[in-house]
């Protein structure tokens, strides 16, 4: 297995935890922390970065005795300091460094006191109160310990909903070969396009002498049989992916299909209302008296019901059953709705393709305009672009527009709101690009009253168009900041001043809550990808999927207008 950049930064980064926690010299431990974070910032593979004689030296925070660490790495997949550093350390103490509010120190006197080595002793001993005696713990921090520990367990069971669909695909195309199937769909939360997901439910139907159920379980891919039946059964895949599949008759298909793609919230309050209509609803069809009366199809159910029909995305009984009602149900946004990228980086800064070759791809797309928004110079691990690198950007911009048909370039930048709340780059510059979009990339964890002050302060600045990414949060990797959204959302609207959806599966920062409460506080928002290659363009449909969870329409994305009335959207 060739030794990849995120093994670097793992050796690098459980380096400096055990330095820390062993209390060595706070630059020792930052000079890793800092070589981690360039690493990580990189799009290059250091091991063929390596491989081509480059001078590994010569990148930010890494010197000669860290570039020579690096090199080491990358031959045998460790470093001996790491060996040395964990002989010295028990085991699992850095993974305790992870959970928020626990320091280097913190985990020595829990390991001093208390013997606490780990996740799972930590936890017991919460649970046991033991926490709360410690000098300065306290019952405040002992309920949060526990609170992230029993969060973390949960979200690591989940998947983010782009990894399972890779993994389910195939998986789909392999059970659709079976000749005598009726019917096959995905239900549950994948097909309510959850940001992440549990399991995958699969439900089936097939004519007489279907095989589904064998041919589920003989999957090549299957690592464990849970449990199978006549009508139901459950595999885990090699990925550690539960799969679920149940049969179900063609005749209560529709039913079952809304049982199963749930929420169990939105279909007990739909049960609840075919009751009061005097039928009797369950996974099998609608029945009257003991009859089978309707339930073939999905439409129907909703139809017998007195209601419109409502999309998965909106089924988590947050009102969607009385807007149904009433017809009163979004028209929710589409794929095809999109005419152009607003946020894509170019090889400028972090991104690995020419700006020729995304801006090509956006129009193979069909997209009337793609916006060029490298990072400022701040962004030092993404080789960030100064006021002076900025303006030759927009002049090769011009340069390429002259021989592009088809396609409006527009002027863009991703400009880092610096801790301070100020922007990374002069006015001057600013003003000569159609827009920017403004984002945090450092200092997530300042207390919610400042970071919010901080944003708010970076809407004041008159140039600033989109909030990009607005939480920072990594799915599984970094919670969101402390931030009041609603205050942001309310002077934003103030200001014309637009949130983005980032649609890299990673991100998707709105999330479903914070788009439906931008649309209900007044603003607009832009799906974007953040495309740093250009496959990355086709993300957006994960984007998409989010506004839809969020209750948008095509009118709430401005992407979704011409440019010129999209350029409208950037006076302020
Ligand atoms: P997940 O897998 O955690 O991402 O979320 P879901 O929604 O896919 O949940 P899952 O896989 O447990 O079950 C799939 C659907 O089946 C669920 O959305 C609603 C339905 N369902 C499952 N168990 C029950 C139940 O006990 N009562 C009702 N009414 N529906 C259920
Ligand atoms: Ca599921
Ligand atoms: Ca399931
Ligand atoms: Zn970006």
């Amino acid at each position: 297995m060739p030794v990849n950049n995120r093994d670097i930064v793992r050796v690098f980064s459980k380096i400096a935890d055990l330095l820390e926690i062993k209390d060595a010299n706070p630059f020792r431990v930052r000079a890793y922390r800092e070589a981690a974070h360039t690493i990580n910032g990189l799009s290059e593979s250091v091991a063929r970065l390596i491989e081509e004689g480059e001078d590994l030296s010569g990148l930010p925070g890494i010197g000669k005795d860290l570039a020579g660490k690096i090199k080491t790495i990358v031959k045998t997949g460790s470093h001996p300091l790491l060996k040395d550093l964990k002989q010295e350390v028990p085991g699992e103490l850095s993974d305790l460094m992870k959970i928020k509010g626990i320091g280097p120190r913190k985990v020595s006197s829990l390991y001093e006191e208390l013997e606490i080595k780990n996740r799972r002793q930590l936890e017991k001993a919460a649970e046991k109160h033991r926490i709360r005696e410690l000098e300065g713990f306290g019952p405040k921090t002992e309920r949060n310990i526990l609170e992230q520990i029993k969060r973390r367990e949960k979200e690591h069971e989940r998947l983010k909903r782009a990894d399972a669909e890779k993994i389910i695909e195939p998986f789909i195309r392999y059970l659709r070969k079976e000749g005598k199937l009726e019917s096959l769909q995905i239900a549950g939360s994948f097909r309510r396009k959850k940001e992440t997901v549990g399991d995958v439910d699969i439900l089936a139907a097939g004519h007489r002498g279907c095989q589904i159920m064998d041919r589920f379980t003989g999957y090549e891919d299957v690592k464990e049989v849970l449990s199978s039946g006549d009508t139901r059964s459950s595999v885990i895949l090699k990925s550690g992916l539960q799969v679920d599949l149940r049969v179900v008759p063609q005749a209560g298909f529709g039913a079952a299909l809304h049982y199963f793609t749930g929420s169990q919230a939105h279909t007990v309050a739909i049960r609840k209302i075919a009751v009061k209509k005097n039928y009797k609803l369950n996974e099998y069809g609608g029945y009257r008296k003991n009859k089978r009366v309707f339930g073939r199809t999905e439409r129907e159910v909703y139809d017998k019901l007195g209601m419109n029909y409502i999309e998965p995305e909106l089924r988590e009984n947050r009102g969607e059953i009385d807007a149904a009602r009433t017809d009163n149900l979004p028209d929710l946004v589409k794929v095809d709705d999109i005419r152009g990228d607003l946020h894509v980086h170019t090889d400028a800064t972090d991104g690995r393709h020419s700006m020729e070759d995304m801006v090509k791809a956006a129009r193979k797309k069909g997209y009337k305009y793609v916006a060029i928004s490298d990072h400022s110079r701040n962004v030092t691990v993404a080789g960030g672009l100064g006021p002076k690198e900025l303006e030759e950007q927009l002049d090769r911009i011009d340069r390429l527009q002259e021989r592009t048909d088809g396609i409006r370039i527009l002027k863009s930048a991703e400009v880092d709101i610096l801790e301070d709340g100020t922007l990374d780059l002069p006015d001057g510059i600013l003003k000569k690009l159609d827009f920017t979009i403004c984002s945090v990339h450092y200092h997530f964890d300042l207390s919610r009253k400042k970071q919010t002050e901080r944003v708010l302060k970076a809407m004041d600045n008159r140039y600033m168009n989109i909030l990009g990414h607005a939480s920072g949060r990594l799915i599984h990797k970094r919670p969101p900041m402390e931030l009041d959204m609603e205050k942001l959302m309310k002077a934003a609207a103030d200001r014309r001043i637009h949130f983005e959806i980032n649609s890299h599966p990673d991100r998707l920062d709105l999330n479903d809550r914070h788009c439906r409460m931008g649309k209900e506080l007044g603003i607009k928002m832009a799906v974007t990808t953040d495309a740093h290659i250009t496959g990355s363009l086709d993300l957006m449909r994960f984007g998409v999927d989010q506004a839809r969870r969020g209750w948008l329409e095509a009118e709430d994305i401005i992407n979704t207008r011409p440019w010129k009335n999209l350029k409208s959207q950037f006076e302020r």
